[in-house]
């Protein structure tokens, strides 16, 4: 009996069986079997989309350092076997029963803090942290605590719903953000995860004001886009910090005033700020996600009206030993999750304001590279050569 197959748009094939239930699709992924290994490219089996959830076709996806934490074992409540990434986008291929903010053919970015819409967070317009977020319920199995991957005969984790790091992928719906149909894809999957950060660090969370200074400590594809925030938001002065020099030409392009090496400098970074501020800087951010940098980056921001906003994360367990003094006098210490943005809403604006060149986050991509060489993407980053390298299915 012959399988009817549906064209969609963009060619994706609807998989469905005689029944017209939609099937497993066998596709390639790379799969993390323990951490510490290379991903190995795999074909695994994607089961199809239960109530309320989407499977979508996975177009290009960016590495993120969080994928990098994740494959080292240091990324909290992750379970291996998995797949990893969370920077992608794509399109939708077949949706659950009960879907309806989606249909087949939608060009989509996967979301990493979803947006249920209904828990107090949602509904509260100063968060963007849902309640269904990987801190309150992990997020290596979907919702129903099942799995839609596997291979070889085992059951493969989700990573964060996303699992970008395939060719098909099926998360909840409210973690998927429909975008406008123009969008690059093989662009735009940076806003998912990396640009979205740095950009909305300093505009929702810092609340950066114009003329103010700002410090930015790690230079990768979140602090480039934190100085690319900052600029927008009218920072008179932007000093950016890295240990890899490299990174400077491409910081200066866009947007810091001065690029700074905590290695060339005889005194610790926070006093080697302080001094070139007069009373340290009015925001600073960690995008790096080590101990020393981030008690540095809170010490480099004004003691009385200073905001520092800690975007980097540490490994798994970690803790933060701090004389509170540092606080006492009036600094603030906040973090972010994703810029602040409520993504399902948010996400597309941001996409329109790309297709509007309102920011350039393309600058961000060093690497494209096709989606077999995702260990090569992670050596890039690895060695300090990349900004972001976008994977291509
Ligand atoms: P990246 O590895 O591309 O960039 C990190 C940068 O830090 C590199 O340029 C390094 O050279 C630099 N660096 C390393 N050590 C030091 C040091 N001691 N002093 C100064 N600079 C240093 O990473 P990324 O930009 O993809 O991600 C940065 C962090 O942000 C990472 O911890 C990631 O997990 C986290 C992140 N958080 C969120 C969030 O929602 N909070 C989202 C995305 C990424
Ligand atoms: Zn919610
Ligand atoms: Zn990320």
């Amino acid at each position: 009996m012959t399988v009817p197959k549906r064209v969609l748009k963009e060619n994706v094939p609807m998989q469905r069986n005689p029944l017209g239930c939609f099937q497993v699709i066998r596709c390639r992924a790379a799969v993390a079997w323990a951490a510490g290994h290379p991903l190995s490219i795999e074909e695994v089996e994607v089961a199809p989309p239960k109530a309320g959830e989407v499977r979508i076709k996975l177009v290009a996806a960016g590495i993120c350092r969080t994928d990098e934490h994740l494959l080292q074992g240091c990324f909290p409540s992750a379970e291996f076997p998995v797949i990893p990434g969370h920077e992608g986008a794509g399109i939708v291929e077949s949706i659950g029963e009960g879907v309806t903010s989606v249909k087949p053919g939608d060009k989509v970015i996967p979301i990493c803090v979803p947006q249920c819409g209904e828990c107090s967070f949602c509904l509260n317009p100063e968060s963007n942290y849902c309640l269904k977020s990987h801190f309150s319920e992990p997020q290596n199995l979907l919702p129903d605590k099942t799995t839609r991957f596997t291979c070889k005969g085992k059951q493969i984790h989700h990573f964060l719903w996303m699992s970008t790091f395939a060719e098909y992928t099926v998360v909840p719906e409210y973690a998927v953000a429909k975008i406008d149909p123009a969008a690059p894809l093989d662009k735009v999957c940076l806003l998912g995860c990396g640009f979205s950060t740095g950009y909305g660090a300093a505009i929702n969370t810092a609340k950066v004001k114009p003329g103010s200074t700002c410090a930015i400590f790690g230079l990768g594809g979140v602090g480039l886009s934190v100085v690319m925030g900052c600029k927008a938001a009218g920072a008179s002065r932007i000093i950016a910090v890295d240990i890899n020099k490299d990174k400077f030409a491409k910081a200066k392009e866009l947007g810091a005033t001065d690029c700074i090496n905590p290695r060339d400098c005889q005194k610790p970074i926070q006093e080697v700020l302080t001094d070139m501020t007069g009373q340290g800087v009015d925001y600073s951010f960690e995008a790096i996600g080590l101990k020393e940098t981030m008690i540095a980056a809170l010490a480099s921001c004004n003691m009385n009206t200073g905001i520092c906003v800690m975007i980097g994360e540490l490994d798994a367990g970690s803790e933060i030993s701090l004389n509170p003094m540092i606080l006492l006098t009036g600094r603030a210490w906040k973090g972010t999750l994703v810029g602040g943005w409520k993504m399902r809403d948010c996400i597309p604006r941001l996409v329109s304001s790309y297709l509007e060149k309102k920011f350039n986050s393309d600058l961000l991509i060093t690497h494209t590279l096709p989606f077999a060489q995702v260990n090569e993407g992670f050596e890039l980053l690895r060695a300090g050569k990349s900004i972001r390298s976008v994977l291509l299915f």
